[in-house]
């Protein structure tokens, strides 16, 4: 279960942000619109939400999830695989000292995004991605062995990090999508498998048994529901623009 959240409020300059998604530029304010709703709705799950600052020197740091992994007695600080984001991570690990102990970080020439990190129990499965590489995922996986925990990596080609594509509802339960609906890794799960159109809707996330899912993917909606978890649609289109989704807006501890 999770109590807290931290999240980060976008900065102008996200229409600079990173993107492949030939979306177009997002809206500023609507983003901000969409950004305060899912602050809203992470205090409706009973989350106690830490807000930290917009900063205009990084038009992504309102994907707070990159920065850290966090597990119940340490962090895992990453180093972002893209240049332009690895200043977003001081300003996450400046609230997060004091919650936490045993505090790990990824030095150079490792890279990490923690997008490419689904924690699933005692075991992380970590992506090698454009944004994560070998050096990046065995330091996480040192850290991880002295929290306890295990970690095993796998290749992704096709999405910006792993859990673009694959999210953990708890209970064994999967939602994949794409290349990720015939990895070896995961054929053990219930695997609740999306269609290749609404695969964005795969990066949803689960909050104490609620399940945060991107608004506008019908069919999506209806094969997560019958899980029995409550859904929350939310809209995020204008973090779409920016290959962004739902876990990405939040830290959840
Ligand atoms: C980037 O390319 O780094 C950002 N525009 C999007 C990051 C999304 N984060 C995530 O999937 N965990």
């Amino acid at each position: 279960m999770f109590s807290m959240a931290i999240v980060r409020t976008p900065a102008k300059s996200l229409v600079d942000g990173i993107t492949t998604a030939g979306l177009g530029k997002p809206d500023y304010d609507l983003a901000l619109e969409q950004h305060r709703d899912y602050i809203r709705t992470l205090e409706a799950c009973d989350l106690s939400v830490i807000i930290l600052d917009a900063d205009e020197r990084y038009p992504d740091a309102q994907f707070v999830e990159d920065a850290a992994l966090l597990l119940p007695r340490g962090a895992i600080f990453t180093r972002p695989g893209a240049e332009s984001r690895r200043g977003e991570v001081a300003a996450v690990r400046s609230v997060l000292d004091d919650f936490y102990d045993q505090i790990d970080t990824v030095k150079a020439p490792g890279s990490a995004d923690a997008g490419d990190i689904m924690v699933v129990g005692d075991h992380c499965y970590i992506g090698l991605s454009e944004r994560t590489n070998h050096e990046g995922a065995s330091q996480i996986i040192s850290a991880l062995e002295s929290h306890g925990y295990t970690g095993s990596t796998l290749s992704i080609s096709e999405a910006l990090h792993l859990k673009s594509s694959v999210s953990y509802l708890e209970n064994n339960r999967l939602v994949v999508s794409g290349e990720l609906c015939d990895a070896v890794e995961f054929s053990g799960f219930d695997q609740i498998r999306l269609d290749q159109s609404e695969r964005y809707a795969a990066n949803c996330v689960w909050i104490n048994d609620r399940v945060l899912v991107a608004r506008g993917y019908p069919k999506s909606i209806e094969k997560i529901g019958a899980t029995g978890l409550e859904i929350i649609e939310l809209d995020v289109s204008e973090f779409c623009k920016l290959d962004g989704g739902l876990s990405c807006l939040s830290l959840r501890f």
